[in-house]
């Protein structure tokens, strides 16, 4: 086991249960103190930090939404005095306001602790070579996996997105060891070494930490043929630290949550009620070392379960099953609930077709519509006419017999769907701008 912290990452149940049993006490009483709109929300529902004495009471706490840090616009839910924040991130906002986290130097502490974690368990260590390609700026995901990275004490390179070409010969010529981009960039740089004439085999790229947007294990597998190398799951939001909250082990089975920092939760979206242990349901957390921005019972709506079992690594940290999909992406088409990672799995089992898609969802009279437009392979793309409506109508009876619903499908010629540095874009929702 590849481990920066075998205390923290190993320790019994038991230990761990009494450790978050102190740090939410503490993390309460730190709110009901110092930020007036959590007080109020404790008072209405007559609690005390008194009642709190044990993570079993977690579920007696009110929970968060971003709404919530909307509201406060930007610094209403800080814990910590403004003097003390040496970090502000925000999310890009691209519905309503943006939600705005500060730092004090401690969370930047516990921030580069747990993205320690993360790059180690991604066999990274001193000798590595991190090429950062998530962005740098409001966004967390490059400056998280940079501080992380220099904690264990690799040679970073801070790229920043975008700027392919350039990325890839920085690559080859200096020996980057590990990539740290979304997974969907990782398939464009794939698709541009190609293109390049730049084979994997003249990289020294070992193992990428890919996160920031949902993928699934067969786009997993695209990505390690195409790079040859591991394609590690790295999960987190800005709400509650960034990158770094949960990360794959080189076992591949599951997210080991740093839980000594980030207490989660299973529960049903529409009832708020916890779901026992490997159920799915909507992800919540509550952060018990955070000082600027301790959050409680925050709702991400990203839907995943839990699993207390033992890893094979070692690591007794609860694993996080795959994010398969957002309680707020989820597409009702005609009724039915269809999620883009669905689609998606269905693109890639079939294969022939490249795992670049859109859905483009419409309404007609009273009638919802949805299109896929599909890329095929050049090769493909040249060919009889025959073998491509073959291919689409093989893709629309698969969609129709896993998911219920039927679609028309569009196969479009290889790389005319707009590829993106950071996080992809899938859907097109036309009904919501009408
Ligand atoms: O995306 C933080 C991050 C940066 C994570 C780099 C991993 C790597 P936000 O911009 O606040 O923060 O977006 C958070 O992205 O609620 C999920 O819906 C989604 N997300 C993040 N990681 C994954 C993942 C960063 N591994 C939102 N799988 C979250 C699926 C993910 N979805």
């Amino acid at each position: 086991m590849n481990s920066w912290n075998p205390t923290c990452e190993s320790m019994s149940r038991e230990e761990m249960r009494k450790l978050q049993s102190e740090r939410l006490i503490k993390t309460v009483r730190r709110i009901y103190h110092n930020v007036p709109y959590y007080r109020n929300k404790m008072q209405q529902l007559g609690l005390l930090p008194e009642d709190i004495n044990s993570v079993d009471d977690l579920k007696k706490l009110p929970f968060t939404y971003k709404q919530d840090l909307r509201d406060t616009y930007p610094y209403g839910l800080f814990a910590a005095p403004l003097s003390e924040i040496v970090r502000i991130h925000a999310s890009s906002g691209t519905t309503g306001r943006p939600t705005v986290v500060g730092y004090t130097r401690n969370d930047i502490t516990v921030w580069s602790e747990v993205m320690a974690r993360t790059l180690t368990a991604a066999g990274a260590g001193k000798e590595s070579f991190i090429q950062i390609a998530y962005g740098y700026g409001l966004f967390t995901g490059g400056l998280g996996v940079h501080y992380g990275a220099e904690r264990i004490g690799a040679s970073v390179i801070p790229i920043s997105g975008g700027n392919t070409k350039r990325q890839i010969q920085i690559m080859k010529d200096f020996g980057t060891t590990h990539i740290a981009c979304t997974p969907s960039y990782a398939l464009y740089l794939a698709e541009t070494m190609e293109e390049m004439g730049i084979r994997k085999e003249e990289l020294s790229l070992k193992a990428g930490v890919f996160g920031a947007e949902p993928w699934t294990d067969n786009m997993r597998k695209e990505i390690e043929n195409k790079l040859g190398i591991k394609a590690i799951d790295i999960y987190g939001l800005s709400e509650v630290i960034g990158p770094g909250v949960a990360f794959e082990c080189e076992c591949q089975n599951g997210l080991h949550i740093s839980e000594d920092h980030f207490i989660p939760e299973i529960i049903d979206p529409q009832t708020g009620e916890v779901l026992p242990e490997g159920e799915k349901g909507e992800l919540v957390f509550t952060t018990i070392t955070k000082e600027g921005i301790p959050l409680i019972r925050y709702r991400t709506r990203d839907i995943s379960s839990l699993t207390y079992e033992k890893c094979e690594c070692g690591r007794t940290l609860v694993r996080m099953s795959r994010v398969s999909g957002r309680t707020d992406d989820m597409l009702i088409i005609r009724g039915v609930n269809v999620f883009p990672s669905q689609i998606e799995s269905v693109l890639l089992e079939i294969g022939e077709t490249a795992p670049h898609y859109l859905l483009i969802v419409d309404r007609v009279g009273k009638l919802d519509t949805l299109e896929i437009l599909v890329e095929v392979s050049d090769k493909l793309f040249s060919d009889e006419i025959k073998r491509l409506e073959e291919l689409e109508n093989k893709i629309r009876r698969e969609i129709e017999s896993t998911l219920g619903i039927t679609a028309k499908v569009r196969l479009v010629e290889p790389k005319t769907i707009e590829r993106s540095e950071g996080k992809a874009k899938r859907v097109i929702d036309k009904r919501n701008l009408k």
